[in-house]
């Protein structure tokens, strides 16, 4: 079951976000589907991809599926991770994504987001960064999709106080393109969609390219990289992290305490 639909209107392909019961997390089923949409969309004649969920909903998705998270000892966003394959496939897709939000964008489901080209949202729509909610070690590519959304300032409070963020204030930082009112989104998103793929493809191919080859140019020393690893080790390997997978199961608020 993929828990996604998917559509496509002359240049303009959607792929809509659909598993209700849970919240469109972003499993490996929905990831799949998602990938496997994109991949036709890049054999096809798409221009322009938007990415979004059924209108009305109050999540648009809830992140990672944290029942398909390891309960520890095991690094929970390793490279072939769902989320870390969603999120390469976006940035790395031949033409622009669109992420168009309604309601609220959790985890692994905001670093999704970001890595969209644009981001329209509506006023009521929230994000959430929440690694410290329950005790995971984010991966040092996602930290970078963060790093390029805000200033460091931003990424650490939205990091450190996992708490939702307003979209008007998301915009008015430059993190999203734009707050547009729950009734003229899917119109606005389509038609900034329609106006891209009216444009060269090629053009916007190279230069969608250029942008992420140039953002993603951060100099990592050997040495630097492999010392965040062994941070990161040292916490999925704790209690903390074990005890907030397994709070978040039990549904009870985590008890961390430091080790
Ligand atoms: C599996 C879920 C989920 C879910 N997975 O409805 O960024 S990182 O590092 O943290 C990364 C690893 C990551 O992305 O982790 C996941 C981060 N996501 C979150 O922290 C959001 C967790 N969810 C919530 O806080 C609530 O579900 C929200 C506020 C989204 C919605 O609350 P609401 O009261 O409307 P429930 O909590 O009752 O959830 C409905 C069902 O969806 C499941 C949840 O366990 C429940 O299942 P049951 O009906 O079986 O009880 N669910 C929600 N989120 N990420 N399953």
């Amino acid at each position: 079951m993929e828990a996604i639909e998917v559509k496509q209107e002359g240049f303009v392909g959607s792929i809509i976000l659909d598993n209700p019961k849970k919240l469109n997390a972003l499993s490996h089923d929905l990831v799949d589907g998602v990938i496997a949409a994109l991949a036709k969309f890049a054999a096809g004649d798409v221009r322009a991809v938007i990415l979004r969920s059924r209108p009305g909903v109050k999540v648009w998705s809830a992140g990672h599926d944290v029942s398909e998270l390891p309960e520890g000892r095991r690094d929970p966003l390793g490279w072939d991770d769902p989320l870390r394959n969603l999120v390469r496939t976006i940035e790395t897709h031949p033409c622009p994504v669109i992420a168009q939000i309604e309601g609220g964008v959790w985890g692994g489901a905001v670093e999704t987001v970001l890595a969209c080209d644009i981001v329209i949202a509506t006023p009521e729509s929230t994000f959430a960064v929440t690694p410290a909610r329950l005790g995971v070690p984010y991966n040092v590519s996602g930290m970078m999709t963060f790093m390029s959304a805000g200033s460091l300032r931003l990424v650490k409070e939205l990091a450190f106080t996992a708490a939702p963020m307003a979209a008007e204030r998301a915009e008015r930082i430059g993190m999203i393109n734009h707050v547009v009112p729950a009734d003229s989104i899917a119109g606005f998103t389509q038609a900034m969609a329609e106006r891209i793929a009216n444009n060269a493809p090629l053009s916007i191919r190279v230069m969608k390219e250029q942008l992420r080859v140039l953002a993603g140019a951060k100099p990592v020393s050997p040495r630097g990289f492999e010392k965040v690893q062994g941070l990161r080790r040292v916490v999925y390997d704790s209690h903390d992290y074990a005890e907030g997978i397994r709070a978040f199961k039990e549904k009870r608020p985590p008890q961390f305490i430091g080790k």
